[in-house]
C-alpha cells in the first residue's frame, strides 16, 4: 500500500529532481501524476523507468490524492496550494510563500522532523530556502552539543538557484566570452555572472541586506532556535549546481575542533571530508546529484573564545529543495499518514 502523489511543477529543475528522488528512494507510491502549466501539457517527464505525460494543473482535481510536492513560484502556489490542501491532499511547498506562516511547519527532517506533526492547521508543510537547508543540517548537531550563540555565513550560490534561466545565462555568457563575435547575452542577473561573482540575490531590503540573507536568518530561527543570531552575505557565483557556504559559529561553551569533527561525522545527512592537504575538502562539482551535506575545513576560530569555522557544500536542487521535500513526505508518512 502506498500513496497517491502529485508533483506540481514537474517540468522544472526541482520538479525533475523530485521525480528522480521519489523513484531512487522507492517512496511508496500507488499512483503518481506530473502537473504543469497548460503550455507544458503533454510534456513527457521520467519517473524511474516510466514516462509520465504532464497534466494541466489548472484543470486538476486533487480530491483523493494524498501528497502534493509543489515546486512552482509563489504566485502560482498562492492559487493552487490552498485548492489542493482543501481537498485533504497534504501540500509540501518549495516556494517561500508559507515558510514564515506560524500555522505552517518549516521542516528539515534531520533538524526538526517532529514539526511535521503541525501540518494539520493548513494541510501545508513548507520547505526552507536551499541555502538555509544545508546550513541547519550542519548547525543542528553542534547546537545540541554546545549551544550556538551566533552564526556568520557567506554563501557561494550556483546559478541553478535562479532556475533554468540562470543556467542558460551562465552557459551563454561563458560561450560569449570565448566564441568570437557571439554577443554576451543580456543576463537575468544585474551584472555579468560569467567569470564574476555577484553579492546580490533576491531584492534589497531597507537595512541594506537582501531578502535571500533575511531568509537565512528568519528560517534558521524558525527551524532551530529563535535565540541564534545569524548574519549572512549571499553571493551568486559562476557554478551550475551546488551551493557552498563558509560558516563561522560562536558557541556558548567551548567546542574543540576535533570533537566538532567527530560529532559531524556521526550526524544525519552529513559527510565529513576534512583533510588538511591538497584536495582534502569538497567542492560544489562533487556534490552534484548527491544527497549529502558535505562538511570540510573544520577548524577553531581563535579570534573568539568559543568559535569554529567550517565549509559546507550541498546540491541545492537536492538537499536544498527536492530531496528535502521527499524526506518531509517520508516523515509525514511515518508519523502521520500511515498507509496499509
Ligand atoms: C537562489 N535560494 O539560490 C535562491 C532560490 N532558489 O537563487
Amino acid at each position: 500500500m502506498g500513496y497517491r502523489v502529485a508533483v506540481v511543477g514537474a517540468t522544472g529543475n526541482v520538479g525533475h529532481e523530485m521525480l528522480k528522488i521519489l523513484a531512487e528512494r522507492e517512496f511508496p507510491i500507488d499512483e503518481i501524476v506530473a502537473l504543469a502549466s497548460r503550455r507544458s501539457l503533454g510534456t513527457e517527464v521520467s519517473f524511474g523507468d516510466k514516462t509520465l505525460k504532464c497534466k494541466d494543473l489548472e484543470q486538476f482535481d486533487f480530491t483523493g490524492w494524498d501528497i502534493a510536492l509543489f515546486a512552482i513560484g509563489s504566485e502560482a502556489t498562492k492559487v493552487y496550494a490552498p485548492k489542493a490542501a482543501a481537498t485533504g491532499c497534504v501540500v509540501i511547498d518549495n516556494s517561500s510563500l508559507y515558510r514564515y506562516d506560524p500555522d505552517v511547519p518549516l521542516v528539515v527532517p534531520e533538524v526538526n522532523a517532529e514539526a511535521v506533526d503541525g501540518y494539520t492547521k493548513k494541510n501545508i508543510i513548507a520547505n526552507p530556502n536551499c541555502s538555509t537547508a544545508q546550513m541547519v543540517v550542519a548547525l543542528k548537531p553542534l547546537h545540541d552539543r554546545a549551544r550556538i550563540k551566533r552564526v556568520v555565513v557567506s554563501t557561494y550560490q550556483s546559478v541553478s538557484g535562479t532556475g533554468k534561466e540562470g543556467i542558460d545565462e551562465l552557459w551563454n555568457q561563458t560561450k560569449g566570452v570565448f566564441v568570437p563575435g557571439q554577443e554576451v547575452a543580456p543576463s537575468v542577473y544585474p551584472k555579468q555572472i560569467a567569470f564574476n561573482v555577484i553579492p546580490h540575490i533576491d531584492v534589497f531590503l531597507d537595512d541594506g541586506s537582501t531578502k535571500e540573507e533575511w531568509k537565512m536568518v528568519a528560517e534558521t530561527k524558525k527551524i532551530m532556535d529563535p535565540k541564534i543570531k545569524v548574519t549572512a552575505t549571499c553571493v551568486r557565483v559562476p557554478v551550475f549546481v551546488g551551493h557552498s557556504e563558509a560558516i563561522n559559529i560562536e558557541f556558548e561553551d567551548f567546542l574543540a575542533e576535533d570533537e566538532a569533527r567527530d560529532i559531524l561525522r556521526e550526524a544525519p545527512g552529513i559527510l565529513v571530508v576534512d583533510k588538511r592537504e591538497d584536495g582534502g575538502y569538497v567542492t560544489p562539482i562533487e556534490s552534484v546529484g548527491e544527497y549529502a551535506t558535505y562538511i570540510s575545513r573544520i577548524r577553531q576560530d581563535s579570534t573568539i573564545e568559543n568559535g569554529i569555522n567550517l565549509w559546507c557544500v550541498s546540491d541545492n536542487l537536492r538537499k536544498g529543495a527536492a530531496l528535502n521535500a521527499v524526506q518531509v513526505a517520508e516523515v509525514l508518512g511515518q508519523r502521520c499518514l500511515k498507509k496499509g
